[in-house]
C-alpha cells in the first residue's frame, strides 16, 4: 500500500509536491459513500491539511477507484435513522462541508464517475470543480424517499441556477459532465480520469504560485460579499484590499513586475511569494 502522509480508514492525504495537497475518500466497498464515520475522517484530513500551514496553498478533493467520485451518503446507516439522529448526521455533515467552503486557501474537486447526493454536495462545497468524461451527476435523494440534506438545496441553486437545481432535485435525474459544465457546475472537462487528475494538478500549480494572502482574501471578499447587498460587498472588497497592503507579497509582486523580472528585458527570475 503507498504511504501517505495522514491516512484514516477511508480517508487519506498526499502531499504531491510543494504547496498542494490531496485528500483522497477512498472506500471502495460502498463506491465512497459518506457515513457519519467517513465525514469524521475527512474533517480530521482538514485538520490535517491545515497545521500544515503556509506549506499548502490549495487543496483537491477527490475519490479512490476508478468508479466513483462518492456515490452519495450512506443509504445502509441511513436507513435505520430516526429524526433525531437523521437530525444529528444532516447537522454534522453540514458542519464538515462548511469547513471545506470557507478553508483558508482555494479546495478543487476531482470528479471521476459517481458524483450522487451527498457526493455532488461534498463537489459543491469545493470551489472549483473538474471531472472526466465518466462522471456522472444526480441529486436522487427524493427516488430513495428523503431530500437533499448537506447543502444540495442550496449551494446547487446558487451554483446552477433555481431551475435547474429544482429539476434535478426533483426528479434525481443523471445527467453526464459536459452538462455540468455548460451549466456552470464545472470549470472543465477531461477525457479520462488521469487527464482529469493532472488537469486538476495544473490548476492547484496556477493557484499555488500566486500570492496565497491575495487568494485568501479574494476568497473571502466572493463568499461574504455575495450573500450582501453590492454596496455593503464593494465596502467588504475594499476593506480586503486594503489588507493585502499590509503583506510583504504586495511589496515582491509589485517590485517582479517594475523591474521586469521574469521577461526578455530582465531575465532574473521572479522572486517567490512567501505568503506573509
Ligand atoms: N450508500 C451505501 N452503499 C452504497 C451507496 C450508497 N450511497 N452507493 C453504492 N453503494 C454500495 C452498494 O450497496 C454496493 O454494495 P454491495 O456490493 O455490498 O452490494 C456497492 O456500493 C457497489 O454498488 P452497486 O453494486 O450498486 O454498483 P452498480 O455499478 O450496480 O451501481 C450506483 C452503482 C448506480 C452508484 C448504485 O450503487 C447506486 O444507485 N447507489 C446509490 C446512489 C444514491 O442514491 N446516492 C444518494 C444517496 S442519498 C444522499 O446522498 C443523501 C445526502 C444527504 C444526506 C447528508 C447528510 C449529512
Amino acid at each position: 500500500m503507498a504511504e501517505h502522509v495522514h491516512q484514516t480508514e477511508s480517508v487519506y492525504v498526499d502531499l504531491p509536491e510543494d504547496y498542494i495537497a490531496v485528500v483522497t475518500v477512498d472506500r471502495p466497498k460502498a463506491l465512497n459513500a459518506l457515513n457519519t464515520q467517513v465525514y469524521r475522517e475527512i474533517k480530521q484530513a482538514f485538520d490535517y491539511v491545515e497545521e500544515q500551514g503556509k506549506k499548502i496553498r490549495c487543496v483537491i478533493v477527490t475519490g479512490g477507484g476508478e468508479r466513483s467520485f462518492v456515490a452519495g451518503a450512506d443509504i445502509a446507516e441511513m436507513s435505520t435513522m430516526n429524526p433525531d439522529e437523521a437530525n444529528f448526521f444532516g447537522h454534522y455533515g453540514n458542519k464538515v462541508v462548511r469547513r471545506i467552503d470557507e478553508f483558508h486557501c482555494p479546495v478543487i474537486a476531482a470528479i471521476n464517475g459517481f458524483c450522487l447526493g451527498g457526493g455532488l454536495e461534498l463537489a459543491l462545497a469545493c470551489e472549483l470543480r473538474v471531472a472526466s468524461k465518466q462522471s456522472v451527476f444526480a441529486k436522487p435523494e427524493v427516488t430513495l424517499g428523503i431530500m437533499p440534506g448537506c447543502g444540495g438545496t442550496q449551494r446547487l441553486a446558487r451554483t446552477i441556477g433555481v431551475p435547474l437545481a429544482k429539476e434535478m432535485i426533483y426528479t434525481g435525474r443523471q445527467v453526464d459532465a459536459d452538462f455540468m459544465l455548460q451549466h456552470g457546475l464545472l470549470n472543465a472537462v477531461y477525457d479520462d480520469q488521469a487527464s482529469m487528475m493532472e488537469g486538476a494538478m495544473q490548476l492547484a500549480r496556477a493557484i499555488a504560485k500566486n500570492a496565497p494572502i491575495g487568494i485568501k482574501l479574494a476568497k473571502e471578499a466572493i463568499n461574504v460579499g455575495m450573500q450582501m447587498d453590492i454596496d455593503n460587498a464593494v465596502h467588504f472588497e475594499s476593506n480586503c484590499f486594503a489588507q493585502v497592503f499590509a503583506t510583504e507579497d504586495q511589496t515582491i509582486g509589485m517590485r517582479n513586475f517594475l523591474e521586469k523580472r521574469g521577461s526578455k528585458r530582465n531575465p532574473t527570475p521572479k522572486d517567490p511569494f512567501i505568503g506573509k
